[in-house]
């Protein structure tokens, strides 16, 4: 399992932006493992967030900023879990406002499972933020998500390869109908487990 505080000790400050000041654990409210949903806009992330949480969910400015972020709880058989949709982000080398505050809640509130969902129609060029988080040394699982209209554009991926490729799990999914999403469940509580 990845050490959290040694990732968070061992990048550098600088790249946080405005300083150490920002190196705050921010929620340990109810003691609950966390789920961070990543990604770029407008892949899914919502959709993918509502359907793991239910009805409590809580938008909240992330301190500072005008930045909204959503948290909800989800239960994934009989375990807790606080899920948090982080602003889309493009790179984890932070430029707007927006990926500055996804890139903190993930090294400020280490959770357990790192969700990037992608829409999979573009997935080389959403592939380079899943290395990124890989090579932060994140606990990645990756969401192919879109699949329906991947399908409708005649694109297929090699899941088994991709996933061998990259050593994180893999997940399609189409989060508007509910497709993938007990198997994504299944994933994320192994992965959490392990
Ligand atoms: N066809 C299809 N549409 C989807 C799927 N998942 C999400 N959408 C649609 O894609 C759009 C964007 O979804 P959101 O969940 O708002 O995307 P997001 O990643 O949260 O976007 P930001 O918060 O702006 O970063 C919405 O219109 C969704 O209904 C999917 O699997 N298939
Ligand atoms: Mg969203």
């Amino acid at each position: 399992m990845v050490s959290w505080r040694k990732i968070i000790n061992t990048i550098s400050l600088g790249a946080f932006g405005d300083g150490c000041h920002e190196k705050v654990k921010l929620t340990d409210r109810d003691g609950l493992r966390k789920i961070g949903i990543v990604g770029n806009p407008n892949v899914g992330k919502s959709v993918i967030f509502n359907n793991l949480t239910g009805a409590h969910v809580t938008v909240s400015n992330y301190p500072g900023t005008t930045v909204d972020v959503a948290r909800g709880k989800a239960k994934i058989e009989g375990s807790e879990f606080e899920v948090v949709d982080t602003p889309g982000m493009y790179s984890f080398l932070p430029i707007t406002e927006e990926e500055r505050v996804a890139r903190l809640l993930l090294l400020t509130e280490e959770p357990e499972v790192i969700l990037h969902v992608v829409d999979t129609r573009n997935l080389e060029r959403m592939l380079p933020l899943t290395l990124q988080l890989i090579e932060a040394g994140l606990p990645v699982i990756l969401n192919l998500n879109m699949m329906d209209e991947t399908e409708s554009a005649g694109v297929t991926v090699d899941i088994d390869k991709l996933e061998t490729e990259l050593t994180v799990p893999i997940v399609p999914t189409v989060a508007t109908s509910g497709r993938g999403m007990d198997a994504l469940r299944k994933r994320i509580i192994e992965y959490a487990r392990n």
